[in-house]
């Protein structure tokens, strides 16, 4: 019986040595308006909704003023029950966690599908020129994730339409209403891939999507029987989108979603719906006085649509958005 006890006070102690662990590589961040995140630079946002919460992964800006160039290495991961209080938990994947890749944490996006996540990133190729998609898993939102396939899913190589080394970037995909996921992803020319359901694996050629002045971010989601496609547009960027009644087209440009983010020649841009509302998730280089191109941030404003299905120009606030109920 002492033995028991013993074991279930050992036990017990041991839960709450974890539980007290987690939650010490959990930090509170209250936002006060845009950028939510003050005390990192946070860049390329993706948002999933997942239970009661929307978890942010971003990536991370590290490069100090004055450099003037990407330095990134790791993926960050928030979560929120209200859009304004964020819980930041310990980092979730570092471009370490894939052998084959050299480095630069660039955009990504995480899909749950039965009960795993997967997380799709662009990175730097480690032996094959060039960037390049791999995709890591985990069973939870907060990870930890693990490489899920031990090569890149997509490689320079396999796309020749465009001659530059960075044309296999900015995953973003979409699980349809019959099952079948799908990949977008680009620079200078958007493409697309079916997924098979496993998630880690092709399920056909990679087409390319016809779009105007497409630079790249390009995000996916589909809402009231309408899919949209957002992206990068221009230099310095802005969010434009299409919309269509099919995936594969044709799509129908609609202009401007997002005008030029203040302070940052990229912007990138993350749609959800949320409570009864619906976000739009982008960066700035707004940031006090070293904010800039490399030093970003993530802002969040409402996202209104017209009742044909159309999206209004995002206004972008320094106050940002209410508490979500
Ligand atoms: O953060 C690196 C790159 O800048 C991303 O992959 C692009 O979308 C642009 O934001």
């Amino acid at each position: 019986m002492m033995f028991k006890s013993k074991k279930v006070f050992g036990l017990s102690l041991l839960i709450s040595m974890i539980f007290l662990s987690v939650n010490a590589q959990e930090k509170i961040i209250q936002s006060k308006g845009n950028p939510i995140i003050t005390d990192k630079y946070t860049a390329d946002p993706a948002a999933y909704v997942y239970g009661d919460s929307v978890y942010l992964y971003t990536g991370h800006d590290e490069a100090a003023k004055p450099k003037e160039r990407y330095e990134m290495h790791e993926w960050l991961c928030y979560s929120s029950a209200d859009m304004v209080t964020w819980k930041e938990h310990k980092s979730p994947l570092n471009t370490k966690a894939f052998a084959w890749a050299k480095d630069d944490a660039w955009a990504s996006q995480v899909i749950e599908r039965d009960g795993k996540f997967y997380w799709y990133v662009a990175i730097t190729h480690g032996t094959i020129h060039g960037k390049s998609i791999g995709i890591a898993v985990s069973d939870n939102p907060r990870g930890p994730f693990k490489d899920a396939l031990g090569k890149a899913l997509i490689t320079n190589d396999m796309t020749t339409d465009v001659k530059i080394s960075w044309d296999d970037i900015d995953p973003t995909v979409i699980v349809d209403d019959n099952g079948q996921a799908y990949l977008f992803w680009g620079n200078q020319k958007c493409y697309y891939a079916k997924l098979k359901k496993n998630m880690i694996e092709l399920d056909g050629p990679i087409q390319t999507v016809n779009v105007p002045e497409f630079t790249e971010a390009p995000w996916i989601h589909k809402r009231k029987g309408w899919y949209y496609l957002s992206y990068a547009s221009q230099f310095p960027e802005k969010i434009v989108y299409a919309m269509s009644k099919n995936i594969n087209g044709p799509w129908v440009y609609k202009g401007i979603l997002n005008e030029i983010a203040g302070n940052s020649n990229t912007n990138h841009q993350a749609i959800i719906d949320f409570k009864g509302k619906s976000y739009f998730i982008y960066h700035n280089g707004a940031i006090n006085n070293d904010g800039g191109s490399f030093r970003r941030s993530v802002c969040i404003d409402y996202l209104n649509y017209n009742s044909d299905g159309t999206m209004k120009r995002v206004v972008m606030t320094t106050e940002g958005v209410k508490k979500a109920k």
